[in-house]
């Protein structure tokens, strides 16, 4: 059983997994994406009334630790798991939508930050300069645009790599947004820290359809607003490069040019009290809580995205 005491840890994730395919074998399953650097399994659930088969169901893909620093993004998709699957309270959201949840994205990272708290990026090793900067920043690995905002310097966090989906981490992403392309409904990359929901393209350029982007955007904002952490500011909202800076490579620009035409980046709010500073490190009281408010905001994004489907 996983609960919202602690940020639990890839193997814990991983066995979770298995348990809900095992209780829950009519609605979910779990599915090997592949395999990271250094040889672990990526898997992801697919929750579904139908196992997959009806095409005429929107898909909502939702993942989380890209950013494997990221820790309170891990609790945030584990309690969309619990509400879809464990403890339904909302059934139209399943009976509606298919949905694809891949809670660990960056499993050699997230290891990593159990002794290097402070790790963004995957262990890659094969571009290292005497024996020195591991690591890709998987966010800027992806295929649109890959290249044009992000660093060559594989000392420096945002890393592109030698190519796009030259990792296999983001590779795994890649094919499953491809294999479900004609369904992918509303694309959620979860990281944090900052209370943002963020939309493409990284560059500034705006999709055709980029008010409609805005107006969902700001419903899932603004649901969360109304329940979240009072000491927490508003979520802001907005286009990538206009609110924040331009990145190259992002998993939910890809995702957006090929698939999902709803398709945002969450930076989940800084949960600390006074004595805490650290946006990363996240206190065992808020774990819970960020899960819960983070739900609202999936929640509406997920329904507007079907209904526009
Ligand atoms: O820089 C990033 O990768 C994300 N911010 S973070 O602090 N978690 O590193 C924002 C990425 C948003 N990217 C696109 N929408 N393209
Ligand atoms: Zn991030």
């Amino acid at each position: 059983r996983i609960g919202f005491e602690r940020i639990h840890t890839y193997e814990e994730v991983d066995a979770y997994l298995d348990e809900l395919a095992r209780d829950y074998p009519n609605v979910v399953s779990v599915v090997l994406g592949g395999r990271s650097v250094e040889g672990r399994p990526i898997r992801y659930l697919k929750i579904s009334t139908t196992n997959f088969q009806d095409t005429s169901k929107p898909i909502v893909m939702m993942q989380s630790l890209l950013h494997c620093r990221e820790w309170v993004t891990l609790p945030a998709t584990l309690y969309a798991i619990r509400k879809l699957v464990v403890d339904v309270t909302e059934s139209d959201l399943v009976q509606n939508i298919d949905w694809i949840i891949l809670p660990v994205a960056n499993p050699d990272g997230y290891i990593f930050t159990q002794t290097d708290r402070y790790w963004r990026k995957n262990r890659a090793t094969r571009y290292m300069i005497a024996n020195r900067c591991p690591g890709v920043d998987l966010n800027r690995n992806f295929g649109h645009g890959w290249g044009t905002a992000s660093s060559s310097n594989p000392c420096q966090d945002t890393f592109h790599g030698a190519g796009a989906f030259s990792e296999p981490e983001s590779a795994v992403i890649r094919d499953i947004i491809l294999e479900h392309s004609s369904r992918m409904a509303l694309y959620l990359d979860i990281h944090s820290f900052g209370s943002m929901i963020l939309y493409g393209y990284g560059d500034g350029v705006l999709p055709p359809h980029a008010l409609q982007l805005n107006l969902v955007g700001v419903q899932m904002a603004q649901a969360i607003d109304r329940v979240k952490w009072p000491s927490n500011r508003n979520y802001v909202v907005g286009n990538i490069f206009h609110v924040l800076y331009a990145a190259s490579g992002g998993a939910s620009d890809y995702a957006m040019s090929v698939a999902a035409p709803y398709s945002y980046t969450y930076e989940l709010p800084a949960y600390r009290n006074s004595a805490w500073f650290d946006g990363f490190l996240v206190e065992p009281a808020f774990i819970e809580q960020a899960g819960y408010e983070t739900w609202e905001g999936i929640k509406v994004g997920a329904r507007a995205a079907a209904a526009a489907f």
